[in-house]
């Protein structure tokens, strides 16, 4: 396959896109002058081209970053870098997960671009469960790809010299500050880019004002920082996870960097709370809500049986780790993986409701009333969850809490 690459970097419009993926020969020559181009991006950084053939109907996604936050403009520049991130990522997860991410076509790091798979037959995540709609295999893929991505990726499996080589790889700090300020800073402060509306003040004055609670943040945000134990997804929430009957496929990891283990596994227990809150809202009748909210509990719960399982698995058969064979290492480490993700989920549980990036499962609640009712409880849970983090065991501890919010 040859490709005539850009020599500088532009960002690409519904005409220009069609140089990158004309070359590729993915479309034949009879498709090429009949290619349907749609500008389809609707997350908070990238463009994302949907071009697909009139005659035959393959169609392919190019993805480009743009060299700042599309979510605030020109005045947030951002590294093109992620754009090499992202498709090194999915290509590093689909040696162990090839079926739970897209398939990487191309890519360019000059252009920022990857050209991948395209999975328009699936809907996001957060859409569908919005909507109402139940994924059954959903806490077995996610369960999977957390644990296997993080086993092949850690000291308990790599050579020293190889997953040093891996941290380098995915050094990433210009997208882990943009976690580490959204997630872990600016919501426990008076920063002007939370984002909250007036009736909250006073809760949200409360934790402005909690020691106890600050003090909890601190170390969290401390890990996150420092503690490179995993190669992570980095932004694991439900617009991050595309889904169609019984498949799972996680979209998105350029904000990928070598993390805390607990992390990705946080995030996507922490989304499926805040949906699980909002169906009281979303639910049209009270049959309805029982079974998505039900199906939401035993969903977090089997995604972390799920990961605990298969990282043990690995771990018996293929961890290297001097001390692997030693009686209480892996459950130490499941044990304070599973600790500090109740945290972690905590922070991204406040930070949705306070932050700059709000998820819409709270936000698309149509009564102001109800949706303020709700908020109120997503900071009360996000507390809960930061300040006991060390006092849980078990994951049904956690989902009870969920149940009772
Ligand atoms: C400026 S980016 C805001 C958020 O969108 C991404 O998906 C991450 O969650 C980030 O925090
Ligand atoms: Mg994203």
């Amino acid at each position: 396959m040859s490709v005539q690459v850009k020599p500088t970097y532009e960002p690409l419009n519904e005409l220009t896109v069609l140089d990158v993926v004309k070359p590729l020969d993915f479309f034949d020559a009879s498709e090429q002058n009949q290619l349907h181009v749609r500008e389809i991006g609707d997350g908070n950084l990238n463009l994302v081209f949907h071009i697909e053939s009139a005659l035959s109907k393959k169609a392919v996604i190019v993805k480009q970053a743009l060299p700042y936050a599309k979510v605030v403009g020109e005045s947030w520049p951002l590294t093109l870098d992620r754009a090499r991130i992202e498709s090194e990522a999915l290509i590093k997860e689909a040696e162990s997960v090839p079926h739970l991410v897209p398939k990487v076509l191309y890519s360019d790091s000059t252009l920022a671009v990857t050209v991948m798979e395209d999975l328009s037959d699936h809907v996001i995540l957060r859409k569908g469960l919005i909507e109402g709609q139940i994924y059954p295999k959903l806490a077995s893929d996610i369960g999977t790809f957390a644990a296997k991505t993080a086993f092949y990726s850690s000291d308990f499996y790599l050579h020293p010299f190889e997953k040093k080589e891996q941290v380098k790889r995915f050094s990433n700090p210009e997208l882990c500050k943009i976690t580490e300020d959204l997630v872990f800073t600016d919501p426990f402060f008076n920063i002007e880019t939370n984002d909250f509306p007036a009736e909250l003040q006073s809760e949200v004055d409360v934790i402005w004002n909690d020691t106890e609670l600050l003090k909890e943040v601190a170390q969290l945000r401390l890990s996150f920082l420092t503690k490179a134990e995993v190669l992570l997804h980095g932004d694991l929430h439900s617009g991050s996870i595309f889904v169609k009957g019984d498949s799972t496929k996680v979209i998105d990891p350029e904000f990928a960097f070598y993390g805390p283990a607990g992390f990705d596994i946080a995030h996507f227990i922490a989304n499926l709370a805040l949906n699980h809150l909002s169906q009281n809202a979303h639910a049209k009748e009270p049959f309805h809500r029982e079974t998505l909210q039900t199906y939401l509990l035993e969903t977090i719960e089997k995604t972390w049986k799920t990961y605990r399982e298969t990282f043990t698995a690995l771990w018996n058969e293929k961890a290297t780790d001097p001390f692997a064979k030693i009686d209480g290492v892996l459950e130490n480490f499941l044990e304070k993986t599973f600790q500090e993700a109740i945290g972690f989920a905590g922070c991204e549980i406040i930070r949705r409701t306070i932050g700059l990036a709000h998820v819409a499962d709270l936000d698309s609640i149509p009564k102001k009333e109800v949706e303020l009712f709700y908020k109120k409880t997503a900071l009360e849970l996000g507390v809960k969850l930061i300040k006991n983090q060390r006092k849980l065991t078990n994951i049904t501890e956690l989902t009870d809490w969920i149940r009772g919010a």
